[in-house]
């Protein structure tokens, strides 16, 4: 086949942003995969989404299978954007593909016919000869937006990377970024649900109402069903309110709010959790101690749950934190009591169960799990990638990152085991509904806000009891420090380690040994041009201490 011609807008030297500027990209300039795939100012995405989409089309045709193509920045501001692949399962792309994604988006326009060679080298006899006999009717880029203004020009980027191969290309519009997923999935499993935004809202909306239907609270519950979300004014709130026609309001109540400012912008998953304050429009005299909040990120792939500290403590603008780690938590509780009485009964399955963990868990979260629940811990490095390849390795395997990005993924032995077992022992029930209102392929703040909702209707809890029956958080604090390079640090042992720049985990070590019950890292983000310092102590004063002099560790190597 003749090479493809390849457009001149969405070359390095031609790049034309949605603006209609022209913003060349040096080709000396390295692009990274990140944490969660390529992510800039947008202005640098045109060609980065044209070359992904091209890579997305290569990978549709060698497996016969759907593809997904995200456009987001996610939690960074309205400025950025990103693009990242999706496997068929739904899952994120593999990480040999990163690899190649990289190599492809990084070649000369010279070399580019050659690297593609490169790759198809490494196929199958069996990939090689569907493609050249033409077997790839199943073949599509799936593609979706945030609603940043870049995004429909990148989907018209993504479109024309995909057509150079004629994949078939489909443009999902504006979506969350787990419901690319989900979507991505459905296409190549048909039997999963219907590919469509509304396939998404009843799978998830009638597993829930049946689950709500067994579902019983004890005997002086305290749990209420109002719930006020912060919209981060992303993509969440105009797919929740569609979504939300599916959940009758006498099972949930729920109030939207930053559904159209800027994007992320004093509110959102991260704004909360970093700052550990209220976002905008919301306020402690109204949702302090007895309010029920919840947060999203700007493509609802995150979720925490928070309340004011109430009127009396004389701090308007704090907030009490329920992050992943306290949601993990919550799940593990859930679906531990109901495989202890399966095992109970069905004595010849062993399901296996751990929890998936970063570095930045709460110390106090990870004890709780070893040593109250007696559940296994995993700590990886940051990255859904991560966390959900380490999941997969358990039968029941809950992963989230403190931030508020995880799910709960369930393996073939949890689902033949399920399907075998009397559907009528309550138990069985609960777990099978259970794994279809989570979604499995990635963290999803919709369906996590059902799956919370429903632990907490079932265990009777209000946010008190929530936060006062597990474990205290020990203070903590996350710093964001600007950088030119981050590529200079690296790290090892989970990213708990510093490597490079020579020295400078020596004096964090030093830190931290100046507190009680310390501990702490310092990384560079995979996602913006920061470097992240965590550290936890045993007072908030000293957290805070300790937070500050490994900012100014960093500061000398930026002054250096
Ligand atoms: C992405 C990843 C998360 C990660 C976060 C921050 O989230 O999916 O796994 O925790 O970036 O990563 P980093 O610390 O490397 O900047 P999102 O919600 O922005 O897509």
């Amino acid at each position: 086949m003749a090479d493809p011609v390849f457009p001149h807008q969405f070359s390095r030297a031609g790049n034309t942003t949605h603006t209609g500027e022209v913003f060349s990209i040096p080709q000396e300039e390295q692009l990274a995969y990140g944490t969660a795939g390529f992510r800039f100012r947008a202005e640098k995405l045109p060609f980065i989404v044209f070359r992904c989409a091209y890579v997305a089309s290569l990978r549709a045709r060698q497996l016969d299978s759907a593809i997904g193509v995200m456009i987001t920045a996610s939690h960074n501001p309205a400025a950025d954007n990103g693009v990242k692949l999706v496997d068929p399962s739904g899952d994120m792309l593999s990480q040999q593909w990163e690899k190649y994604a990289t190599e492809i988006v990084n070649a000369t326009d010279e070399d580019l016919p050659s690297a593609v060679r490169a790759l198809e080298k490494q196929m199958s006899q069996v990939e090689k000869s569907r493609i050249s006999s033409g077997q790839t009717k199943n073949a599509r880029v799936v593609c979706g937006m945030d609603t940043r203004i870049s995004g429909p020009h990148l989907m018209s980027a993504a479109r024309a990377g995909s057509a150079l191969f004629n994949v078939q290309f489909v443009d999902v519009g504006i979506v969350t970024t787990p419901m690319l997923h989900y979507t991505v999935k459905s296409f190549n499993e048909p039997e999963f649900a219907e590919p469509t935004n509304q396939g998404y809202y009843r799978a998830i909306s009638s597993a829930f109402r049946e689950l709500y239907g067994i579902t019983q609270e004890p005997e002086g519950s305290r749990y209420q069903p109002h719930v006020i979300v912060d919209c981060a004014n992303g993509v969440g709130a105009p797919r929740l309110r569609e979504f939300l026609e599916h959940i009758p309001r006498d099972m949930l109540e729920i109030e939207l709010r930053n559904e159209r400012g800027e994007l992320n912008h004093d509110c959102g998953a991260d704004f909360v959790k970093i700052s550990q304050k209220m976002p905008t429009e919301f306020r402690n005299s109204e949702e302090g101690k007895e309010g029920k909040c919840v947060s999203f990120d700007g493509d609802a792939d995150r979720i925490l749950y928070f309340r004011g500290k109430g009127a009396e403590s004389g701090d308007s603008e704090s907030v009490e934190l329920f992050d992943g780690d306290r949601i993990a938590v919550l799940f593990a509780m859930y679906l531990k009591e109901q495989l202890d009485e399966f095992a109970a009964i069905k004595t010849n399955y062993r399901l296996t169960m751990g929890i998936i963990q970063t570095a930045y868990a709460n110390g106090a979260s990870t004890r709780f799990i070893r040593d109250s629940l007696k559940i296994e811990t995993v700590i990886v490095p940051t990255g859904v990638k991560h966390l959900h390849e380490a999941a997969s390795e358990f039968d029941v395997g809950i992963y989230f990152e403190a931030n508020g990005h995880g799910t709960v993924v369930f393996s073939e032995q949890f689902n033949s085991a399920i399907r075998r077992a009397p559907s009528s022992i309550m138990c069985i029930r609960r777990l099978a509904l259970f794994s279809r209102v989570i979604n499995e392929t990635v963290g999803d703040a919709f369906a996590d806000l059902m799956a919370i909702e429903m632990c907490l209707r079932h265990f009777g809890w209000s946010m008190d009891d929530w936060n006062q029956k597990l474990y205290s958080d020990v203070p903590n604090i996350q710093i964001k420090v600007p950088v030119d390079d981050r590529s200079i640090f690296k790290t090892t042992n989970a990213e708990q380690t510093l490597l490079k720049p020579d020295g400078i985990q020596k004096r964090i070590d030093e830190d931290v040994a100046k507190f009680k019950s310390s501990r702490a890292f310092i990384r560079p983000s995979g996602t913006e041009n920061i470097v992240r310092i965590y550290a936890e102590a045993d007072t908030v004063e000293n957290t805070l201490l300790l937070g500050k002099s490994l900012e100014q560790v960093v500061l000398s190597i930026r002054s250096a």
